[in-house]
């Protein structure tokens, strides 16, 4: 008895699996729903729209009247605005397309399935495009596969230069203490010369103001005084008068081109006349620190006093300085306008310049040395100035370490993305021309734009950060605080990259106003276990 129950069981479970199968063979395939949406249009039941809005028997299915507010009920007819019919296209890509276009006498689906029932003569050209297609992968998983080469080597080559980075900052410290100690020392040295230098100097401070004479010259001094008596005592007569001293227009204090007999006296201590003594004594002391100030070093008498004619001529120019100054503005701006003018000419016209402008010749006169030391002072004044030097050049030293470090440790802290891959593209720049400009991005550096038809360089910013999303962070990078757009923000450069063999800049637009998109093929993105190079796995 028991064995006739099991023997049933059996048979109905055995009669289900069949029928089950059966019916899994046997459910008509909707036209224009894919096989994983079959099981949801049963031809055992009514339909339900797939919103939920309502039920429909089986046969209004693709039956040319829209029932459901969604348009599921027609997914093989053009009945409802809404619906979606699904190509096939065996060989290739299966496809959505708007139900409105089944049977609209263009062929969309590749396996020609959406004009079943129109004029239209479309062909089954799947196979085709799914050879292409799987071509293209090939190639794209070629790429991949000598871009990931290429890859693997930035990232050898990184983790190198990481090592070289680190090692090198170690050692410019270790050069920068030692460099501290160097400066030091030579501050030291620089001290104890100096403090012998301003020593022997003392004796060749000035003895009146503003001028500067060594106490050995004193004597000198005292000829000097008697060798301009003798030029302006022009009669010979033994005596310097007012008369005499009105005569040179030298001592024409005010510029007004007039020597008056006030300015005269001023020079002769309120006094007609001089002799020789008188002169040493009261006028030389108005006389000298008047010629010094107007020539900054005292002129030999014979240069300034010698005759009329030279004096004159001296003071003439300096009356005509306005003058000489404003035709001196205009050869500048005609030099300007004629930029094309040769070196040569230039130079030339520069010697000229020179000569018209006594101003000048003064100041490099000015530079020339004023004192004469004795030799052992002017040993010690060319040890001091080594020193120095030494000083500076240590001060130098120091500075130029800094900055080394504070390159490298820029470079050790930034982000070089996963194994270093980016750290050998740092500083590289890459050039891209479109039809007005040519383009520069430089990577962790500055982004430029110029105009092919001239003109200064613009500048597009400075790169930021990564700002690529989650896993995707390496895929873009941005460059901001450019020049500012005009009436509006600075300029700022975002840059998509992507897998490619070459480092190249592939192209540049301006999608927005001063805001510039760049896209940037590189071996470093060519990673196959990274997502963003999963775009033909689907296929
Ligand atoms: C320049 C260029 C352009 C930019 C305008 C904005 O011509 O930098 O790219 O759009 O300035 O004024």
């Amino acid at each position: 008895m028991l064995n006739y129950f099991i023997l049933i069981w059996l048979s109905a479970v055995l009669l289900s699996l069949e029928l089950s199968h059966v019916a899994g063979t046997q459910v008509p395939r909707v036209r224009g729903v894919p096989i994983s949406k079959t099981s949801l249009y049963d031809p055992e039941r009514d339909f339900e729209c797939l919103d939920g809005s309502r039920r429909v028997p089986f046969n209004r299915i693709n039956d040319d009247y829209c029932d459901c507010g969604d348009g599921s009920d027609e997914p093989g007819t053009a009945a409802c605005p809404n619906g979606h019919f699904y190509c096939e296209n065996a060989g290739f890509e299966g496809l959505f397309i708007p139900s409105s276009r089944v049977n609209d006498g263009i062929c969309d689906c590749c396996d020609a399935s959406d004009e079943y029932a129109s004029s239209a003569k479309c062909f089954n050209n799947c196979h085709e495009l799914g050879r292409e297609a799987r071509a293209e992968a090939e190639q794209a998983a070629e790429l991949a596969r000598e871009g990931n080469q290429i890859r693997l080597e930035m990232c050898v080559e990184g983790k190198r230069l990481r090592g070289e980075r680190t090692s090198n900052l170690a050692k410019l410290k270790a050069d920068y203490l030692e460099a501290e100690m160097i400066k030091k020392e030579k501050e030291m040295v620089k001290n104890q010369v100096e403090e012998r230098e301003r020593l022997a100097l003392e004796n060749y401070k000035p003895v009146e103001a503003g001028e500067t004479v060594p106490k050995s010259s004193q004597q000198p001094r005292e000829l000097e005084a008697g060798e301009y008596f003798k030029i302006l005592d022009s009669d010979d007569s033994g005596t310097v008068t007012l008369a005499e001293i009105q005569a040179r227009v030298i001592f024409d204090k005010d510029d007004n081109g007039l020597v008056t007999q006030e300015e005269a006296m001023y020079f002769l201590a309120k006094r007609d006349e001089l002799n020789l003594d008188e002169f040493r004594e009261k006028a030389w002391p108005n006389i000298k620190p008047f010629l010094l100030k107007e020539e900054n070093i005292l002129p030999p008498a014979s240069e300034f006093l010698g005759g009329e004619h030279a004096e004159i001529q001296h003071r003439g120019g300096e009356d005509h300085e306005d003058h000489e100054d404003h035709e001196d503005h205009e050869d500048h701006e005609e030099h300007r306008e004629h930029e094309e003018h040769d070196e040569h000419e230039e130079h030339e016209e520069h010697e000229e310049h020179e000569e018209e402008n006594p101003e000048e010749v003064e100041i490099e006169k000015e530079q020339e040395p004023e004192v004469k030391y004795d030799d052992e002072t002017q040993a010690l004044v060319e040890e001091a100035n080594e020193a120095r030097n030494q000083y500076q050049q240590a001060e130098k030293n120091i500075m130029d370490i800094q900055n080394e470090i504070r390159e490298l440790e820029g470079k050790v802290e930034r982000d070089y993305g996963p194994d270093e891959v980016f750290a050998s593209l740092d500083g590289q720049c890459y050039k891209h021309t479109d039809l007005e400009y040519v383009y520069s991005m430089c990577i962790y550096g500055r982004a430029t734009q110029s105009a092919k038809s001239g003109g200064s360089e613009v500048y597009l910013g400075h790169w930021s950060q990564w700002t690529g999303i989650g896993p995707k962070k390496y895929t873009e990078m941005k460059f901001e605080k450019g020049h500012t757009c005009w009436n509006g923000p600075a300029r700022t450069a975002t840059v998509q990259l992507r897998c490619g063999k070459e480092n190249k800049l592939i192209s540049v637009s301006e999608p927005n106003r001063c805001e510039y998109a760049m896209i940037f093929t590189t071996p470093a993105l060519c990673d196959p276990n990274a997502e963003a190079n999963n775009r033909h796995d689907e296929l």
